[in-house]
């Protein structure tokens, strides 16, 4: 699998110039393959998305784009790392082509952006010290209690499950990124770190610490999707991405690209855009 590339947002910005806005929604398409790349926001969170050292772009979000662009006949993916909060409003202002990146589908989400079907599908996990001394396995017992203090991505799902839990905002503090996350329980600056469970997962493994531990699955919290998101005016090429995810699904593809990460394909192809976007009953 041919490997993206990252971006610095110096060249990210250099690119904004020549990446011209297409004459109608349906040259959309046109353009990219024109431009020969798809410039796609990911957040460097593995197993969903990941930069390495050499720059190189994986994880099975750009994994599973980069397989659609290619049978699009875009032939390459450009990514440039963003906040999840940052997502939507940086591909609304023409500054990506695609959030490939774990973006989960909620309605409001769904309001905002054309989602694909679904993609990558995962539980939410807790990071907490070894013995889980506040004993906290949802949302709820982090509100209920007065001293804990939740660390979660800026603009993310976890933040929110957090809030509308009833944690006070000056108890959910806004980590940047996967490592800083673990430093900041380590430090004792949050009692417990969220992320879905495959990226607590990755991050734990790395960390090697035994005086930490993964509550996993956080109890009554969802199940969520991602899917590839575009612009509402991208609707076409949501249409024809749609069209090659299918086929990857039914090829097997899909399968071969996103389980190796842990994923199961069987959760995403078990569900769909229009239950998932549905308004909570
Ligand atoms: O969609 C989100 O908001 C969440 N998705 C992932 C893959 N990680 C954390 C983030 O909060």
């Amino acid at each position: 699998m041919k490997a993206g590339y990252f971006l610095s947002a110096a060249s990210l910005s250099a690119l904004l110039v020549t990446a011209v806005a297409p004459a109608s929604a349906d040259d959309k398409l046109e353009q990219l393959k024109e431009q020969g790349f798809a410039r796609i926001a990911i957040a460097n969170e593995p197993p969903f998305t990941a930069v390495g050292a050499d720059g190189k772009v994986s994880g099975a979000a750009p994994d599973v784009a980069r397989a659609i662009f290619e049978k699009l006949g875009v032939k390459e993916v450009v990514a440039s790392i963003s906040e999840y909060g940052a997502m939507i409003p940086g591909l609304q202002a023409g500054r990506h082509d695609a959030i490939t990146a774990g973006l989960f589908m909620k309605p409001e989400r769904c309001n905002a952006v054309a989602y694909s079907e679904p993609i990558l599908c995962d539980a939410e996990a807790f990071a907490l010290k070894k013995g889980n001394p506040l004993k906290l396995t949802s949302y709820k017992d982090i509100a209920d209690n007065p001293d804990a203090k939740i660390g979660a991505p800026g603009g993310g799902t976890e933040e929110k499950l957090a809030l509308e839990a009833g944690v006070p905002r000056d108890r959910v503090i806004v980590v940047p990124d996967g490592q800083s996350g673990i430093k900041m329980l380590q430090d004792g600056r949050i009692d417990v770190y969220s992320l879905p469970v495959l990226s607590i997962h990755d991050l734990m493994a790395k960390a090697k610490d035994p005086n930490l531990e993964t509550v996993a699955p956080v109890v009554n919290a969802p199940v969520y999707c991602d899917g590839a998101a575009f612009r509402k005016q991208d609707v076409a090429l949501r249409d024809a991405f749609d069209v090659e995810l299918k086929k990857l699904k039914e090829s097997g593809e899909f399968a071969k690209i996103i389980e190796p990460y842990g994923f199961s394909a069987k959760a995403a192809m078990s569900t769909s855009r229009e239950k998932l976007c549905a308004p909570a009953k």
